[in-house]
């Protein structure tokens, strides 16, 4: 039952359910070979989200900017590949939504701790809008906020739960969105933390 959360995006509850035991299996090889790390922004902050990516290309944030990389600073490696589970799973969750043929090339995988937030951004550092990205939460339940298309619209709140998957794409591609502080919690899978990952057209 896909319910429209705004033009162009698409709650899936539960869609990542029948697979949450590969997608897991797959962030722990994931973060085996590219660990979780801190990112720190260009305004001199650490995130309080620990990152890692798969595929291609993995999204960074150094004193420099934001930007996509095909290695991983932390290894000097190129990232893991993208699971197929995963591939399979964003594929699947777009089409559900009207976005055939995605083909994403990054997987940001994001670690929520309880106190864990992600402040108001954009996703734009993809060279073509026009792909939608797919969103999988794993674990704890989050409030995520939905905003507009300016840092100044208002926000509705959404609460993303285990096995939730979200499609964002066309008119909602470019909106402002974030994540409350994580509350504490003990998820019976994942124990006291939120996995969300994001699977982006990136190049
Ligand atoms: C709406 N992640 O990694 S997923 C991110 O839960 C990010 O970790 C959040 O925002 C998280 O960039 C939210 C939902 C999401 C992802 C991408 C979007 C919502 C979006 C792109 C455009 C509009
Ligand atoms: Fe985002």
């Amino acid at each position: 039952e896909p319910r429209p959360l705004a033009d162009g995006a698409w709650h899936l509850p539960g869609f990542a359910l029948e697979g949450e035991l590969a997608l897991l299996a797959a962030v722990a090889a994931i973060s085996a070979a590219a660990p979780f790390r801190q990112m720190d922004t260009p305004g001199g902050y650490r995130m309080s989200v620990a990152m890692s990516n798969a595929g291609s290309l993995g999204w960074v944030s150094d004193a420099h900017g934001y930007r996509y990389a095909t290695i991983d600073p932390l290894s000097g490696q190129p990232w893991p590949a993208l699971p197929e589970c995963m591939l399979q799973l964003a594929q699947a969750a777009a089409a559900a939504a009207g976005f055939a043929h995605f083909q994403p090339d990054a997987c940001l995988v994001n670690r929520y701790a309880p106190g864990s937030k992600l402040a108001l951004h954009q996703d734009r550092d993809e060279r073509d809008f026009s792909a939608p990205i797919v969103s999988v939460s794993l674990g704890l339940p989050a409030v995520f906020l939905l905003g507009g298309l300016r840092r100044s619209d208002p926000t509705q709140k959404v609460l993303l739960q285990h096995g939730d998957v979200v499609v964002w794409g066309g008119p909602a591609r470019l909106r402002y969105h974030g994540v409350s502080t994580l509350k504490p919690g003990l998820h019976p899978l994942l124990g006291a933390q939120r996995i969300n990952l994001t699977l982006r057209r990136a190049a």
